[in-house]
């Protein structure tokens, strides 16, 4: 350790080698520094301890938040952050105190925290008695670092706990099984060309998981920018370790006891997705090689001549003069404001990268280097000069977008693109940042960043501590600087570098994936922990970034594709055509009805969407988030094989794909306990099918009927053009006619699709798809219910509508599955109903009624007996 920080004459580096050394021989029981005897104080929401120079702040922020902040030196960390919402930083929630044995504490109603008088080791434990989180000693320091680009910088580590039943999810782009227990990761944005399974870190920075132990839930989010380090038992079995070689020690504790609860907390204290305009859940074509207009203008005609519904075109950096940013090559593209009009016409959205890096380049009227060279607004070096790097366009600089006053500069360079060519939406790429020709492909770490950001003392920090959050600034910077243009309308920017609270500012997806079946299995478990992380606007590449997708790979992405939040075909230039026509009428028949599949569940999805942006509840979601108790041990049922590749897309929907794509073989769809639908042919699941239970310790039971407390098994082994998706009995699910944008207004009623069994609820959202309006009544909600009698009697009941907007459907036509017989009749508020459709092959009965304001009650009686 010493030895590297002579050589290297950065003790920087030295905080990081010690890191590596300490986890592999910290010691357990090291003593918090100094000797004297330790202080407890009350606080008004929380206690404060300190022994030696080591001091402990715990409070409580909210009944199931609570903050734990430890320093060194006297002196708290600063209480700053890039991700935690000031508001909730400065909550308070009444505590009462706790004492027990050699601990001191407090507890709310859902969370008590003790800390050990003599080392300072924290517990905290929900209100039933569960052990969430447990110290093993007191946090471990290294010694300050000194020297250039050092900042004083001090490592720690912290070691808790791992109880014997625990796993934990989370912790956003980690490339993998769903479940991290067993594993380490590096928080560290990289620029991460087809990465592969197990490749750590990739592109994001999300220090929060959600933990599962005894049947509940919980939340830790550790709030440092720095290179964080999450060893879940990997080093040490049994031991959690955190770590980072410099920044401050906060962290919050979220109490479930389910994950959405959980959820709700962290959105609460990082904030929730921004609500993206609804063209952003179309379906979206893109590819890195549309070099002219002619090439963007054919994918538009194509889509729409193939009757491919469609919302967005993108534009890669193709579009730009020699790749600067903010330029566009009018050579390739001449009536490049035309063309952008003409795609909108049609309900065609376009949207253009546009990297953070500016092109060095003087004295050539290049706006955004002479404004940013003239105010300052670089990032600088180490030595104080302007630090220049190699990207796209060649040598280039970077916007301190730590700044308040550069992220508003850098938002006006939007003014042409947004505000007269009229793109809908934006791209920030290369966020990490990402530096060519350089071999940690970013930034040196001693790089300066001028701070100076309201609620944040200004100084200077190393790039060492910026690193993280860089992207995140860039997305914010856009986001803002669109929302000045247009106060009233929903940004549309995806960023692929972001850290915990980017969500607020847009959308990401997960980078360069790779054209492989591998790849397309493990999209699940990415874009499931993406959400659990705040980040449920995302998606992956579809076909896959890098390598070749043979035809049947490029058919089951897209049909999987259609079932997660952001559905954006794309491609490298290397890469063969990846459109949904690119291989021949057969696949493009498949691929066109997916996509029609998607546009169908529009205004399910959209409620899903404003659900997520509302309360933080992601739309694609772990099946222990919908059936925390579906397992007779209680454990969460996304471990294994067999079904960590199955996922909810909202409540009401299982979407099983192969847990081995590339083998066309059988295998077991696992469904929680309560009666499943096929959702393709609309038809109830035959209870006697059902294989095998699970019992006690996950084992399978053989011969078990499905009932409404086990979960169980189906086989199936779907074809090329068959993405098995089941319906939870006790769904409602709003329905639309086909349309060729979500711009497009449907023509005919909206179908709410009944599918009776327990708790059976649906919900229908609308507003104008793109305002703000909806924060101000302008939008339109029902609730809805259904219950099924034990005479066979459905009754649906359909709420009044809250909010003020008028959605565009005037009728409902009403479909109820699993109906064995004919009904009898149907009654609307009592009224008989006329003309009852009945289809016996699929088991359904369909009526169609007008939208009446107060809602109503629709009975549909049973054959009598
Ligand atoms: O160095 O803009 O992940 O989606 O097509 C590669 C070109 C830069 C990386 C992005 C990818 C994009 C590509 N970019």
């Amino acid at each position: 350790m010493v030895v590297a920080s002579r050589r290297r004459g950065k003790k920087w580096w030295a905080a990081a080698l010690w890191l590596a050394v300490a986890s592999v021989a910290l010691p357990v029981c090291a003593a918090p520094a100094g000797q004297d005897a330790a202080t407890v104080a009350r606080l008004a929401s929380g206690i404060a301890w300190h022994r030696g120079g080591t001091v402990l702040q715990a409070t409580a922020l909210r009944e199931g938040v609570v903050r734990i902040r430890i320093g060194r030196d006297g002196k708290l960390p600063e209480d700053a952050s890039w991700a935690a919402l000031a508001a909730a930083r400065a909550a308070s929630a009444p505590v009462s105190a706790v004492e027990q044995g050699d601990a001191v504490g407090f507890a709310t109603g859902a969370l008590t925290v003790t800390v050990a008088r003599a080392t300072g080791a924290v517990s905290v434990r929900d209100s039933a008695g569960h052990v969430l989180l447990r110290d093993l000693g007191a946090p471990f320091f290294a010694a300050p670092a000194t020297g250039e680009g050092a900042d004083g910088a001090q490592g720690f580590a912290l070691v808790q706990a791992i109880p014997d039943d625990a796993h934990y999810f989370g912790l956003g782009d980690k490339f993998g099984p769903l479940d991290r227990l067993g594993r380490s990761y590096a928080m560290w944005n990289t620029d991460s060309y087809a990465y592969r399974e197990g490749q750590d870190p990739l592109y994001k920075d999300i220090p929060f998981f959600i933990g599962y132990t005894g049947g509940v839930y919980w939340g830790l989010f550790v709030d440092n920018t720095w290179r964080l380090s999450f060893d879940f038992g990997h080093a040490v079995p049994g031991q959690l370790r955190i770590a980072a070689p410099g920044g401050p020690i906060d962290y919050y504790v979220m109490a479930g006891p389910d994950a959405k609860a959980v959820e709700r907390r962290y959105a609460w204290l990082t904030g929730t997705p921004a609500m993206p305009p609804r063209w952003a859940l179309g379906f979206q074509q893109s590819r890195w090689g549309y070099k002219t207009e002619a090439d963007l203008r054919g994918v538009v005609e194509r889509l729409r001549k193939e009757r491919i519904p469609a919302d967005a075109v993108w534009m890669d950096i193709d579009y730009q003069d020699h790749f600067r940013p903010f330029t566009v090559d009018a050579k390739a593209f001449p009536h490049f404001r035309q063309m952008v009009a003409d795609f909108a016409a049609q309900g065609m959205h376009t949207v253009a990268i546009t990297d953070l890096h500016v092109a060095d380049l003087p004295h050539a009227g290049y706006a955004p280097y002479d404004e940013g060279m003239a105010q300052d607004r670089f990032v600088k070096q180490a030595d104080g000069k302007p630090y220049v790097a190699p990207v796209w366009p060649g040598p280039t600089l970077f916007p301190e977008f730590t700044q308040a006053a550069t992220r508003a500069w850098w938002g006006t360079l939007y003014r042409r693109f947004a505000l007269e060519d009229g793109i809908a939406g934006f791209w920030n790429d290369m966020n990490e940042p990402a530096i060519f020709e350089t071999a940690s492909k970013t930034m040196p770490l001693d790089n300066r960043h001028r701070i100076d950001e309201p609620g944040f003392a200004p100084r200077t920090a190393s790039h060492g501590e910026i690193h993280n959050v860089f992207g995140m600034l860039n997305h914010r910077a856009t986001y803002e600087g669109l929302l000045a243009f247009k106060p009233g309308q929903r940004p549309f920017v995806m960023t692929r570098a972001s850290y915990a609270g980017g969500q607020r500012y847009g959308v990401t997806w997960s980078g360069d994936n790779v054209s492989s079946w591998n790849h397309l299995k493990l999209t699940v478990p990415m874009l499931t922990s993406l959400g659990l992380g705040g980040f449920t606007f995302a998606g992956a590449d579809i076909g896959g970034f890098a390598g070749i997708a043979s035809p049947e790979l490029l058919t089951r992405w897209y049909e999987l594709a259609m079932f997660t939040p952001i559905a954006r075909s794309h491609a490298d230039p290397q890469s063969r055509p990846q459109e949904p026509w690119a291989d021949g009428p057969q696949h493009e028949a498949i691929r066109r009805r997916y996509i029609e599949a998607r546009y169908r569940l529009l205004p399910y999805n959209y409620a899903l969407a404003e659900e997520a942006a509302r309360t933080g509840v992601p739309m694609m979601r772990p099946l222990f988030m919908e059936f925390p108790q579906a397992r007779i041990d209680g454990a969460p049922m996304d471990l294994n094989f067999t079904n960590d590749s199955e996922f909810m897309w909202g409540r009401a929907l299982l979407v099983a794909p192969p847990p081995a794509p590339e083998s066309p073989g059988a295998y077991q769809v696992i469904l929680p306990p309560g009666g499943w639908y096929d959702y393709w042919s609309g038809r109830r699941l035959d209870a006697m099918r059902s294989l095998m239970t699970w019992g006690v310790g996950g084992q399978l039971i053989q011969g078990r009927d499905m009932d409404a407390t086990t979960p169980h098994m189906v086989m199936v082994e779907p074809k090329l053009d068959q993405l098995p998706v089941y319906v939870r009995a006790g769904s409602i699910i709003p329905h639309q006619p086909p349309v060729q944008s979500t711009d497009e207004v449907p023509g005919g009623p909206l179908a709410l699709d009944v599918y009776p069994g327990p708790d059976c609820e649906g919900v229908v959202y609308d507003d104008d798809g793109r305002s703000f309006g909806y924060r101000q009544g302008a939008y339109s909600r029902v609730a809805l219910t259904c219950d099924l009698a034990a005479d066979g009697r459905v009754t649906l009941r359909i709420g009044r509508q809250e909010g003020a907007y008028r959605p565009w459907w005037k009728r409902l036509r009403v479909v109820v599955h699993g109906l064995g017989k004919p009904p009898r009749g149907a009654t609307l508020d009592g009224a008989a109903v006329d003309r009852i459709a009945y289809d016996a092959q699929a088991g359904t009965a369909a009526v169609e009624v007008p939208v009446q304001e107060a809602g109503g009650v629709l009975v549909i009686e049973p054959e009598a007996k």
